[in-house]
């Protein structure tokens, strides 16, 4: 008994920081994460709410609206530049990763899988080669 409490102590020093290890991460790649590297499943309400977070921290200078120097991708500001004045609003900055959300979720249930994500090839990520099915 007081031995296996001795070892959980002694073990908790390193998870500790195998846990903070994990919280080191800057808002790049907080970013880069939304871009998008979930595990499995991504609900169109909560993709909607990160949007919004992500639009206030790209917006740096606070004018509500993004332009092309907030963007770690210029090419992005274009494309989602619906009205082509050089900023990107709040809307068009939603509207446009819905758009792109609801493109890549091909069977439309409001859920991207990380499978559907891939396959679009909407998320900076190649399509993956299709999976043999085991026999
Ligand atoms: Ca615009
Ligand atoms: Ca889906």
């Amino acid at each position: 008994m007081h031995s296996c409490i001795g070892g959980t102590m002694r073990a908790l020093p390193l998870l500790l920081l195998l846990a903070l290890a994990g919280c080191g991460q800057n808002d790049d790649q907080r970013a880069e994460a939304l871009d998008f590297e979930p595990p499995t499943n991504m609900p169109r309400t909560d993709y909607r709410a990160a949007l919004d977070k992500r639009f206030f921290r790209l917006d740096r200078n606070g004018n509500g609206a993004i332009e092309a120097a907030e963007f770690r991708r210029p090419g992005r500001a274009v494309e989602l530049d619906a009205d082509k004045d050089g900023q990107v609003t709040r809307t068009e900055f939603v509207d446009g990763n819905l758009k792109r959300f609801d493109r890549a979720d091909a069977n439309h249930d409001g859920v991207m899988s990380s499978a559907e994500r891939d396959a679009s090839g909407l998320f900076g990520r190649r399509p993956q080669p299709a999976k043999t099915p085991a026999a």
